[in-house]
Parts: structure tokens; sequence; C-alpha cells
């Protein structure tokens, strides 16, 4: 990485925060004319100690571009020409409409669609307002579509959200189980310390992936299994049908601390690795050998992303991994036990404000009637003013305002019409929506091309605030530098415009550090308790993990140490799960499963990292990645232009063939949006399908056919 001491005309370090991946690395940037010129590590912080990615050394390339969004803009209908207004003319204007609508249509007419890259704040105050104030809990995030299974996941096995282990456990774990997960591009941080911990010991160190892909990480595991997209739970219930021949399991644990494992292991039954393999494509010795590591392991970690999560089994897949810890009792000790990698720097954050449509500040709930008497008592308002109806989740709120239920939504920090599933679908609904209010640092996006109004949002450097990474780790955000324009922190923006809706009173916040008092609030006796955090503190001490209760209080670093889980008489639960397959299953006219996924050098849709040349160029087109056995039976060679057609649309690529991928899968990456290039984009091609309890929708597959694009004989060369 760039990062010699090289301090040429910087006037000033300031350490900051990572605002791309949920490893959440400490930064320091170098300051130079009132901007930010230059990253490094910030080798003090506890979560990155001094590590970084490409990502975050070429951020001062991606903001301040000419196409920063830098004045309110409206217009009458999505295809005019925007119009320059005040900032008090726009917040008019939408306050009138939402009133408008509300009177109309009730509180559940309007929505909001956030995201896991807010900071603390903004999520605080933005959610405050729609479920305690609008009285509409439609307050949903991106998260929806990363983390709701694992979320969904902890709540069932373990009784709360919340991921146990920590970074400190990588250190000294001797088996990294890796699921669904390319850390090595995704989370290269944390794949840099499991890769140390690995090199430090070899012999002892075992790392298994799992990956229908040989991803850079399944290349450096020991063990890589090769598994059929969407049927993770036939491999674990596989692994635990071992564990349980073998006696690698830990009664003791099971009996004291877990219910269900009766049930569980009936359903397991059914599942020896021989059986598992005809469901998953991963050899049967491989199932026992990846069961054996991690049983005989003493101190064994499961780390997981989206190859889990983005599921229509995403919430059984969460379980099943659970199960292996609990049947073990590999979890609550020292480099033990299951830890989700959240994908966004503030995913977690957005979890403990509640920012989902059925939560509430605090882990709660808004189901429960206790806990919308205890937030609403926070807020000063009578306890009736949330409502007891949990609002539409992401997708299912596209679907409401294409029904017209939903006429009016904001869209801050997220760009769906190139991160959504299916997005011809989601352009669709936005057309059918009476307001649709865009809130980005940039223009144009995907989505603002589909905004009545725009709001100029100021970006990371130009607020503080406050984000929560994957192990709990809180860490404060100084502003650096002064927003470009009229754009301004997101906080503020909520808070002028609930002002603008009478609400004067209950929003008077001045500054982000009055939010996060009072955020702090409402986690007192929580899992996820911040009664010790402060900006002074967070500024003086640096970050902090929660839990953390008092002022004097350390922080914590791993969960459940006392084996007592937040679930009935302190015992978790193991879940029996079955496997079920993905929703659209290949055919005739579509034979191929298509998974989605990340390039290292790219963040998500592109308005940031597409802007640094240098991350451009390591991957500046997206491609399909195609088995050998694939590409002879369609007649494609490597590096033809193919047409990947799917029930929902299409894309034009070009492939790759290469024996990395698993036969009767291909891969594409979703950075590209139709601005792109219209055909670029791989959700022009994915489903909307979607885990019944989590409502995560399944992007990692979806039945598509390949076609060269120009159909000539295989002999012609
Ligand atoms: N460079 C980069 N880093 C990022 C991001 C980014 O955009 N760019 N985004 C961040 C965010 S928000 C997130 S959520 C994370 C995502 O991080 P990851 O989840 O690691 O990334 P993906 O590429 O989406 O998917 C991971 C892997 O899942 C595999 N997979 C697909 N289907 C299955 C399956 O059924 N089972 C299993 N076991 N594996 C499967 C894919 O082949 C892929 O290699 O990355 C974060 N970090
Ligand atoms: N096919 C497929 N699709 C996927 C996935 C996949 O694996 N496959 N992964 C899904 C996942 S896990 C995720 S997390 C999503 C991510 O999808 P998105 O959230 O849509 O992606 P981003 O590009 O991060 O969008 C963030 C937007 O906020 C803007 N922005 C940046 N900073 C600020 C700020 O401070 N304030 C405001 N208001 N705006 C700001 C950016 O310019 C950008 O337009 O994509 C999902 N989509
Ligand atoms: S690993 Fe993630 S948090 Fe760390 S520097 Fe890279 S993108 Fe930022
Ligand atoms: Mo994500």
């Amino acid at each position: 990485m760039r990062q010699d001491d090289n301090t040429n005309g910087i006037e000033r370090w300031v350490k900051s925060y990572c605002p791309y991946c949920g490893v959440g690395c400490g930064l320091v940037a170098g300051l130079k004319n009132g901007a930010v010129a230059r990253i490094k590590g910030d080798p003090d912080h506890p979560s990155s100690l001094g590590d970084l990615c490409a990502k975050a050394v070429y951020l001062p390339e991606t903001l301040r571009t000419p196409d920063r969004l830098l004045y309110p803009q409206m217009r009458r209908c999505q295809d005019g020409a925007f119009t320059r207004v005040s900032w008090e003319t726009a917040l008019m204007a939408v306050a009138g409409k939402f009133r408008d609508i509300i009177a109309a249509h009730g509180p559940d007419a309007v929505a909001f669609y956030g995201s896991g890259q807010l900071t603390t704040e903004e999520y605080y105050v933005a959610n405050k307002l729609a479920k305690g104030f609008l009285g509409t809990n439609n307050f949903d995030t991106n998260s929806r579509l990363c983390m709701a299974s694992a979320v969904a996941g902890y709540k069932t096995s373990l009784g709360a959200d919340g991921p146990p282990a920590s970074y400190a456990d990588i250190d000294v774990a001797d088996c990294f189980l890796l699921l669904g997960t390319n850390t090595a591009d995704c989370h290269p941080v944390i794949f840099k310390r499991i890769k140390r911990r690995k090199l430090e010991q070899p012999d002892e160190v075992t790392i298994i992936a799992v990956d229908p892909r040989r991803t850079e990480t399944a290349d450096f595991a020991d063990l890589h299994l090769p598994i059929r997209p969407g049927t993770d739970i036939a491999l674990l219930n596989g692994m635990l049908h071992v564990l349980a021949k073998e006696s690698l399991m830990d009664p003791n644990f099971v009996v004291k601390h877990t219910n269900g494992f009766a049930e569980t292991m009936s359903v397991v039954e059914k599942y020896p690795p021989h059986v598992a393999e005809k469901i998953c494509g991963v050899p049967e010795c491989l199932i026992v050998e990846a069961a054996m590591i991690f049983g005989k392991a003493d101190r064994a970690m499961s780390l997981w992303s989206m190859g889990i999560n983005q599921s229509t089994v995403g919430v059984h897949k969460n379980n099943a991994i659970h199960n292996l810890h609990l049947a073990t009792g590999k979890i609550g000790k020292p480099g033990c036990g299951p830890l989700s990698l959240t994908g966004q720097p503030n995913a977690m954050g957005g979890r403990e404000v509640g920012g989902l449509s059925h939560m509430l500040p605090g882990y709660r709930e808004v189901q429960n009637p206790i806990h919308r008497e205890e937030v609403a008592r926070l807020w000063g308002v009578p306890s009736e003013n949330i409502s007891s109806q949990p609002g539409y989740s992401a997708l299912d709120l596209f679907e409401a305002v294409a029904e017209r239920k939903v006429k009016a939504v904001w869209i801050l920090c997220t760009n769906p019409l190139v991160s959504a599933p299916d997005i011809d679908f989601i352009e669709k609904a936005l057309r059918q929506a009476e307001l649709v209010v865009v809130q980005d640092a940039y223009h144009p996006t995907g989505t603002t091309q589909l905004a009545h109004v725009l709001l100029p949002a100021a970006q990371w450097s130009e607020k503080e605030g406050v984000m929560t990474n994957s192990e709990r780790r809180i860490t404060y955000m100084p502003r650096l530098a002064e927003p470009p324009g009229e754009a301004l922190p997101d906080w503020k923006i909520m808070t002028l415009f609930a002002r603008e809706m009478g609400f004067e009173k209950f929003f008077r916040y001045e500054t982000a550090a009055e939010i996060f008092a009072e955020f702090v609030r409402t986690t007192e006796g929580t899992l996820c308790d911040y009664s010790g955090a402060s900006y002074e503190r967070l500024k003086n001490g640096g970050p902090l993990q929660w839990p953390c209760p008092a002022p004097d209080h350390p922080g914590t670093e791993r969960l459940y140490d006392d084996l007592h889980f937040p679930a009935p008489e302190g015992r978790a639960n193991l879940i029996p799960v079955e496997h079920q397959e993905p929703f659209e299953r290949p055919d005739e006219q579509y034979p191929l499963v298509l998974t989605t996924g990340r390039v290292k050098n790219q963040w998500h849709t592109m308005t940031r990292t597409g802007k640094a040349e240098s991350l451009k160029k390591s991957c500046p087109d997206p491609f399909l990645e195609m088995n050998p056995a694939d590409a002879r039976r369609f007649a494609i060679r490597d590096a033809d232009f193919v047409e990947v057609i799917s029930r929902r649309g299409k894309a034009v690529v070009q492939v790759r063939v290469t024996a990395e991928i698993k036969a009767g899968s291909c891969f594409m990456p979703f950075h590209w949006g139709r601005q792109f290039g219209f055909y670029k984009a791989a959700n022009n091609l994915t489903i909307a399908a979607r885990d019944p309890v989590s409502r995560q929708p399944e992007l990692k597959a979806c039945a598509v056919a390949v076609k060269r694009v120009i159909d000539f004989p295989l002999e012609d060369n």
C-alpha cells in the first residue's frame, strides 16, 4: 500500500474511520489546504492495528469531484429539468407534500429508505422522526439486502442480535470456517489478520473456505469446499452429522446452555455426508474433513457474509452455523464463536438505533408493547404514536410504491436503481410515486435520475459522527473539511425537515454530539448498552466495544463469556433447519445459476471508487466467470462477449472462462449500473425472491441463459 512517511505539504494529521467496509479500520487523514489529501492506517486503532486497503488510500480522489451534488434541486415530473432552489423551499415543498399525503392516506403512505453508511446520529434522527412522530414504521435500509438474515439468525439462535466474537479472537483461533465470504477482497484487513495467524502457526491453524468460486480467499485456505450456490444448509447439517458420529460435540455445554438439541439432531440425522454431497456438490470426504477439523480444534471461529445471508433460506443458513458452535460449545471463549462480517461501515450502528422497519433503538422491537412504551417515554411522546405494525422492508417497500400504497419515498445514502434486485421493477415502482426525494452526495447517480427533489448531502470527512464496526467497536469520526456548495450533513437535513413538519420541540439538535447523547440514553440497560460512551470519551480515549455500561467500564471484547444467553433461562437455541433449493431453479431455458458479488477495488455502485483512476484500472468493466465445461456446452470461448438473460432482463459482458467457478454456476459483479451502459448491470437479471423471515433477497442465485452476442461457429478463428 502507498503508505510511506512522506508528509510533503501535509499540514495536519487527524484520526478518523474508514467510510467503506464493516472491518471499520482506523485511518489517519492528512490535511492540506482545507482538504483531505492523504490517508494512512491508524496504528492505534484496535480493530485494524495500522492496516488499511487500497479503497481507503484513494479516498482523497473521490471527495471533490465535478459531479458532487451542491444545491437542492426540484422538478415537477421525473423526466423534466431540475431547478435549483433554496433549502427552505425544498424542505417546505417536501413537508407540504408529506402532510397532504399523510392527511389523505395515513402515515404509512410515506416511507424512508436509508443505508448502513449513515452515521449512528443520522440514522437515529431519521428513525425517530418516522417512527415516533410521523407515526409510520416505514423506515428501512439497504441492510435488508445485506445483514437482515444475520440479525434474525442471531436473534433466533442466541436470543439477541449482536456478533459475539471479536477480531482479537482471530489472533488465537486455530480453525477458521469462512462461508460465503470473499474476505480477501471484501474485508481485506480481517483477511490479513487471519493470514498472519495462519503464517504464525501454519501446522496448528486451518482455514476452510466454502464458496462456489475459488476466490483469493479460497485459494489461501487449506481446504476449499466448492459448494453449489444456495446449499449451505445441507453442508452444515452434514458437518454436524459427522460431529455427532465422531463424538466431537460438547454434551455438557449442550445440556446446560441450550434448548432444541434433540429436535435438531433428528433433522441432522437425515444429512449423512454422502446425502449432503448429493445436495451441495461438495465431495463427502471434504465434508468429513471439514467437520473433523472444526470439531477437533480447541478454538474455532466461523466468519460469513453475503454467500450466506443473501438467500431465501438466509436465516436458516445462519442458524445452521450457530448450531455448529452450540453443539460443540465453541462460543463465549477466546478464539471461538460466530462472527458475521458486516458489509457497510455502520450497518451495525443501524441495527443498534433500530434502523429496520420492525425495530426501535437499543435492539428493541415495534411489536413489543413494553419496548414501544420505553422508547416513547424517552422520546417524550405517547406510546400510541409508535405503530405496533412493522413497516415495509426494503423490497416490500418498493412493491408498495408500485402498488401506490406508498406515495412518497425518501431515499438517503443508498442507490437502489443499481443495487436492488430486478432494477427494471424498481424503476417502474419509483415512476408510480408522487414524490421521490433523493439525498445523495453526487448527481447523477442511477437513483437521482428518478428524483423529484434532490438534497445535497455532506459526505465522509465533511461531517462528524459515530459508527460501529463488525466487532461492536464504536469509533468517532471528526469533520475534517467544509462540505462543498450547500451540502449539509444528513442529520442536519433530517433535523430541519422534522422542524418543518412541526416537531421543533423534539428536534432541537444543533450538533451531532447532542443526538449521540440522546441515543446513548435509549441504550441504557439493553444488550448494546452505550451508557459509558460519549463524544468526549471516544475522542480522547479512542474506540470502544459495546456493551460499555459505565464511564469507567473498559468495553466488552466478547459477548456471552458467562455462557448466559439473552433468551429464556439464559439458554441458546439449536434450531432444526432443512435444505431448500433457491427460489428460481435452472431449467432448459435458463440452465445456469447466476451468482453476483464484488470485486476487490470497487465499492458498490461506484459513485465514489469509480472516481479513482487507479482503482478503476484494475477492473474497468463487468465480466462473467464461467466454468470451461459450461463454456463448451454453450459454445462460448474465453473473452467472448455474451448476453446473459434471465426472466427479468439482460446484461452484455465479456466472459472469463475459468475452472475457478463451479460448473453449473456463473458469476458477475454488480457494481456497474445502467449509467455505465444499460446492459452492464447485473441487477437487470437478479430476482427479488426473499427469505420469509428476514425479507432479504436472494441476490446470490437466479437462473440465466448465456449466449454469444455474435453467433459464429466455434471452428472459425
Ligand atoms: N471491495 C469491496 N469490499 C466490500 C464491498 C464492496 O462493494 N467492494 N462491500 C461491502 C459490503 S456492503 C458487503 S455486504 C460485503 C460483502 O462481502 P462478501 O460477502 O465477501 O462479498 P460477495 O462478493 O458479495 O460474496 C461473497 C462470496 O459468496 C459466494 N457465494 C455465492 N453464493 C454462495 C452460496 O450459496 N454459498 C456460499 N457459501 N457462498 C456463496 C460468492 O462466490 C462470493 O465469492 O463486502 C463489503 N466489502
Ligand atoms: N446483485 C447484487 N446486488 C447487491 C448485492 C450483491 O451482492 N449482489 N449486495 C447488496 C448489498 S450487501 C448492499 S450493502 C447494497 C449496497 O448498495 P447501495 O447502498 O445502493 O450502494 P452504494 O454505492 O454504497 O450507495 C450509497 C449511496 O450513497 C451516496 N453517499 C455516499 N456518502 C453519503 C453520505 O454521507 N450521505 C448521503 N446521503 N449519501 C451518501 C453514494 O453516492 C451512493 O449513491 O447492494 C446490494 N446489492
Ligand atoms: S478493509 Fe474496509 S474498513 Fe479497512 S481500509 Fe479497507 S475498506 Fe476501509
Ligand atoms: Mo452489504
